[in-house]
């Protein structure tokens, strides 16, 4: 009766809606549960957060202010930081961070701490469903367990619990939480089928699979593919350049190959808050199975390399034009993790301009969406004066190809420059021998 019970409320949106985690998976998925009629609250701990949101103010840029005032006014959303709602809560969705420690092991401290506050509320009739990213085995061994520790409730019987992974691409305007497929994995099949059809009520398309093994695997598939090809596509761009070939000119004509084939292009290195991460997370649980992901491991290596790399050939580059790095101005053009957007997390443009410095050089940066830069260490402030900055220095390196730079200008004014993106394909003739790329 209790599964029935649940499902009809879930069916008339009656439940009543809680989101745990209100970054940019949980915000945007919590207005997308209100958005379909739902009453939603979100919870979380930092304070500043819950008060923007009743404040309509939004800080997650996937969520604009009118979007998040509409479901404020409404009343179908609201956020706090006391978790005592939860006992009239029927629905949770917990999207709390999983990065990694300095140790490169994961850092399961968020969702441990989420589970152990979700319990004392725990009520039949209730169901939950984990977002965050984590190694095959969490919702089983960790949440379910702090759920269920000082409780006789029965997961797949008095409540409900499974995995989702969130495939948010922050910036994307494309494929949004509504319209990007779930995939929905419980701990029993019951769990599966009330947490496909809560999901299913605001989401377009649920992929339900029969675990929540199964679902967190996936995700680690999804992003553990893309690590391994960037890792694979930027020793690629070493050995063409043992041999003096274009990689750039090689990846394009590899992609007009219309099957069988996946286009990924070289960089300075892997940044973001997914790549580099998730599947640590894999190679993490596996090395406690006795057992060595090798491809990740040897991916993680060439890719924590490449900071390097791009230095060396920076040194380089000055070297030949009898320029030594110690005490040259190099200006760094873009430093978030990737084109068109502000997110510096895990940015390889911080290694580079450690290791700059550390060699001697002078360091500026020019980033349209960073104006200041307060992290790893460093505080540093957006070269405002771009042309005279771009003339001043003794090289440009391009690290994150933001659309909306003057390439002409940069490659017009500059003396020398290192194209870590291609960014000047259309621009510097083949020949030219002051743009080197990678
Ligand atoms: N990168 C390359 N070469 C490539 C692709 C990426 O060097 O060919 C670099 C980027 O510059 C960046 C890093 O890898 O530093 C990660 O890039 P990404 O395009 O994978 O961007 P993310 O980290 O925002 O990945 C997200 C992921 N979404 C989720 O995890 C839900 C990923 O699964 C998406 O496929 C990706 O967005 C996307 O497609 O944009």
């Amino acid at each position: 009766m209790i599964k029935e019970e649940l499902m009809q409320l879930i069916q008339q949106r009656r439940a009543n809606v809680a989101v745990i985690g209100l970054g940019y998976v949980g915000l945007p998925l919590a207005l997308t549960f209100a958005k379909a009629g739902f009453y939603v609250v979100g919870v979380d701990s930092d304070e500043e957060k819950v008060e923007k949101l009743n404040n309509n103010e939004s800080y997650i840029t996937d969520v604009s202010n009118a979007e998040l005032r509409k479901h404020v006014d409404s009343g179908r959303f609201r956020a706090t930081t006391d978790y005592s709602v939860l006992a009239e809560i029927d629905a949770i969705s917990i999207s709390v961070p999983t990065p990694l420690r300095k140790t490169g092991d994961p850092d399961m401290s968020f969702i441990a701490l989420a589970s152990q506050q979700i319990a004392p509320y725990l009520h039949r009739g209730m169901v939950i469903v984990l977002e965050s990213s984590t190694y095959p085995g969490t919702t089983r061994e960790l949440v379910l367990s702090n759920l269920t520790e000082n409780s006789d409730l029965k997961v797949g019987e008095d409540f409900f619990l499974a995995f989702s992974p969130e495939r948010v691409d922050p910036g994307r305007k494309d494929y949004t939480t509504y319209n990007t497929p779930k995939v929905v994995g419980g701990i029993t099949k019951n769990c599966t089928e009330v947490a496909a059809a809560w999901y299913g009520q605001a989401l377009e398309t649920i992929v339900p699979v029969s675990t929540s093994e199964v679902a967190e695997m996936t995700k680690l598939l999804e992003n553990t593919f893309r690590m391994i090809n960037i890792s694979m596509i930027n020793e690629m761009a070493i050995m063409c350049d043992r041999m003096d070939i274009d990689v750039w000119e090689v990846v394009d004509a590899a992609a007009t190959k219309p099957f069988g084939f996946m286009k990924f292009t070289p960089g300075p290195g892997l940044g973001g808050h997914c790549i580099p991460v998730d599947p640590m997370y894999l190679s993490w649980k596996m090395k406690t199975l006795n057992y060595t992901a090798r491809f990740i491991d040897l991916a993680s290596q060439i890719d924590s390399n490449m900071s390097r790399y791009v230095v060396g050939k920076i040194q380089d580059t000055l070297n030949r034009f009898k320029k030594p790095l110690k005490g040259s101005t190099i200006l760094l053009m873009g430093i978030a993790y990737k084109p068109d957007i502000n997110d510096l997390r895990e940015s390889p443009a911080l290694d580079i301009i450690h290791l700059l410095l550390d060699k001697g050089a002078i360091v500026g940066y020019h980033d349209p969406f960073i104006p200041e830069l307060h992290a790893a260490g460093l505080n540093m402030a957006s070269e405002t004066e771009l042309v005279a900055a771009v003339e001043k220095a003794d090289m440009v390196a391009i690290i994150t190809n933001h659309s909306k730079v003057d390439y002409k200008m940069i490659y017009e004014k500059a003396q020398l420059i290192f194209d870590a993106r291609n960014a000047l394909k259309d621009i510097a003739p083949a020949e030219d021998i002051k743009v080197v790329k990678l």
